[in-house]
């Protein structure tokens, strides 16, 4: 394995075999290679900060690989390099989402200013939370400007993807008040613009109407005090016809400059840091004791009492900690 040095020289200069090489290795469970990933990860701590991380999930078939090559070649058309990374809790069950994807973002992948990472594979990760924020941030050091954080809206992803994103975006298909009703409403107080894609053909009329009905189902939502009065937003837009795209950029820009006029922008970055570090050292502590013979040996010890009835399991775990410190 190359040196991290050169490694994290290549990925600034932009070099896209690097950064996915660099991503490969924080993905890595090996014990030295996580030892290299902190190095690697330590380079950045001085990154670019006028990226802008958007987080887009949608169910399945709502349009979002067509989204991101639409929305995405127009930003390279304007100069802008953008990233695109997946999230997928489901790549294991469905299978042929990257396949789908290759063929959804042909003209993205096939883009120099294009970085296109499928989500890692369900065998490679066994089983641990994707390190997504480390690849957003190996794509910052290779100057990307806009990191798309894509995620089938599913289960607790969406949750999770909005944790490290400045911006969450909510795709929807047009459809009656039934589907309204189906929105979870926790993804709708996340969400920052909702966007009722396939406003086009004969769809377009449905999809004007659906927006009217999100736009008055955010109406009752809590006001955010940091966001102006207006926000979150409802859109239409066709990804097909790349229509309505140009009017998701300028609100995505409003609220940046208006978050980070008021300091909001950086400081709910910061905040998200503090919390990775919480949840960081929560799974290394875990992690630590699930190492310890010991400590595991304690842990049988206690197990067999508790499934015997002879020890309450409040009362096993209080003990247990006690052994352990006292042996310290
Ligand atoms: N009419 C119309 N069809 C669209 C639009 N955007 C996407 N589609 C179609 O909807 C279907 C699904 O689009 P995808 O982009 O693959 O959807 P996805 O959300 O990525 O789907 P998964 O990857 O399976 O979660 C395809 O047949 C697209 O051509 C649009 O703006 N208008
Ligand atoms: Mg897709």
């Amino acid at each position: 394995m190359e040196s991290v040095k050169s490694l994290i020289k290549e990925v600034k200069a932009g070099n896209r075999r690097a950064l996915a090489r660099a991503i490969t290795l924080v993905e890595s469970t090996r014990t030295d290679h996580r030892d290299q990933a902190l190095l690697l990860m330590d380079e950045l701590l001085e990154k670019n900060s006028h990226s802008i991380r958007i987080g887009l999930t949608g169910t399945p078939g709502v349009g979002k690989s067509t989204f991101i090559e639409s929305f995405g070649m127009m930003l390279i058309k304007q100069g802008f390099k953008v990233a695109v990374l997946a999230v997928d809790p489901t790549s294991k069950l469905s299978g042929g989402s990257i396949l789908g994807d290759k063929t959804r973002m042909e003209l993205l992948s096939r883009e120099p200013a294009a970085f296109i990472r499928p989500s890692p594979s369900q065998e490679y990760q066994g089983g641990v939370a994707p390190k997504t924020r480390e690849a957003i941030a190996l794509c910052e050091a290779a100057n990307f400007d806009l990191i798309i954080v894509e995620t089938v809206g599913v289960g607790q992803s969406e949750v999770m993807v909005s944790e490290m994103t400045d911006i969450f975006l909510l795709l929807m298909a047009p459809g009656g008040g039934d589907e309204l009703q189906g929105v979870k409403r926790g993804i709708m107080e996340i969400a920052d613009l909702i966007l009722v894609n396939k406003a086009d053909g004969e769809l377009k009329s449905t999809a004007l109407r659906t927006c009217a009905d999100y736009a008055g189902a955010l109406r009752l939502l809590r006001k955010r005090q940091i966001d102006p009065d207006d926000f979150p937003k409802a859109l239409t837009l066709s990804s097909l016809e790349a229509t309505g795209l140009d009017k998701v950029w300028r609100e995505i820009n409003l609220l940046k400059d208006y978050r980070a006029k008021t300091g909001i922008w950086i400081d709910q970055r910061r905040n998200q840091s503090l919390d990775w570090f919480e949840s960081e050292l929560k799974n290394r502590m875990i992690q630590k004791f699930e190492k310890d013979s010991k400590f595991l040996e304690l842990k049988s010890v206690f197990k067999k009492e508790v499934w015997d009835e002879k020890i309450t399991p409040e009362r096993a775990a209080e003990d247990i900690l006690k052994t352990v410190e006292k042996n310290k």
